[in-house]
């Protein structure tokens, strides 16, 4: 049986692992499903930007890996804002590898990204080893994965029996997978709907989200915070529709913006509690 729709204070209470705890709790506490994808290149625009959306957003999500001027310094001033501003961290970094690699990527070089990211990602094309190598460095440090069951481009190959494998495959290690980047719930997929009691609470972030425009010239797609609600996701992940597209950021802009979105996906929230 599908679940009825549930607050994210009342998921929060009982989630059994802490990063997806503390997240739910973010939500809530903060009245903001927003996550905003800060893709941008230079240090400044990188940390101005997260400093002005940060009372706005349960999440920031980053690509540390296309920061041109980057340095150890960026990380220590990130978490500091994650600590004024009270939200989480996803390095967006898709790992794709054997066991044994992905966790010498995830632990060590240039990012350490275990050190820092409450929350990171993984495709699960390698198969469950994916999963038990990146366990091995973030379920010590209380950290959380989403797998990625489907995606938000044109053309994409994760559907069907791919997503419905990626989702079993979170399933059987629920300790430490918290869900999926997926454009719907992922919740009770591959079970058989008439004689298994649906327990699933796998969180669903999601991308390509934008009020404004259907999509870009690189095979992007955009649905509304209110259309990605209804159809079952958790978080709204949110990039040029807030720091714009152009080379120069304007910041009252990106300020004005990530209200906006803020303001529509509590009330796309708001609206499915009251059915
Ligand atoms: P945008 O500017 O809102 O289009 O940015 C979307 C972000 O989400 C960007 O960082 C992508 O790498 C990321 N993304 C996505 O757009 N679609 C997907 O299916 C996945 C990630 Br997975």
């Amino acid at each position: 049986m599908p679940h009825k729709f549930r607050s994210y204070a009342e998921r929060a209470q009982k989630h059994p692992n802490a990063a997806a705890r503390a997240l739910l709790e973010t939500i809530d506490r903060k009245k903001s499903n927003l996550c905003v994808s800060v893709d941008v290149t230079a240090k400044a625009d990188f940390l101005n930007i997260i400093d002005v959306v940060g009372p706005y957003v349960c999440l920031v999500k980053t690509h540390v890996d296309i920061i041109e001027d980057f340095e150890p310094s960026i990380i220590a001033t990130l978490q500091d804002l994650s600590k004024k501003h009270d939200f989480l961290i996803f390095e967006d970094r898709k790992f794709a590898d054997i066991g044994n690699t992905v966790a010498l990527q995830y632990a060590s070089g240039v990012h350490k990204i275990a050190s820092w990211s409450h929350i990171t990602n993984a495709h699960p094309v390698p198969g469950p080893s994916i999963i038990t190598g990146l366990a091995s460095v973030g379920k010590p440090l209380g950290r959380g994965l989403l797998l990625l069951a489907e995606m938000s481009t044109k053309g994409s190959l994760a559907t069907g029996s791919y997503t419905e494998e990626a989702v079993k495959m979170a399933r059987a290690h629920n300790d430490f997978v918290i869900g999926f980047i997926a454009q719907r719930s992922m919740n009770g997929i591959g079970k058989n709907p008439d004689d298994v009691e649906d327990d699933d609470d796998f969180l669903v972030l999601t991308p390509g989200v934008g009020l404004d425009v259907k999509g870009d010239a690189m095979g992007q797609q955009y649905r509304t915070p209110e259309e990605v609600l209804t159809a079952g996701c958790d978080v709204i992940i949110v990039g040029r529709g807030i720091y714009g597209k152009g080379a120069d950021v304007d910041i009252q802009a990106v300020q004005a913006q990530a209200e906006r979105y803020r303001a529509a996906g509590w009330s796309a929230y708001e609206k499915l509690l009251q059915l």
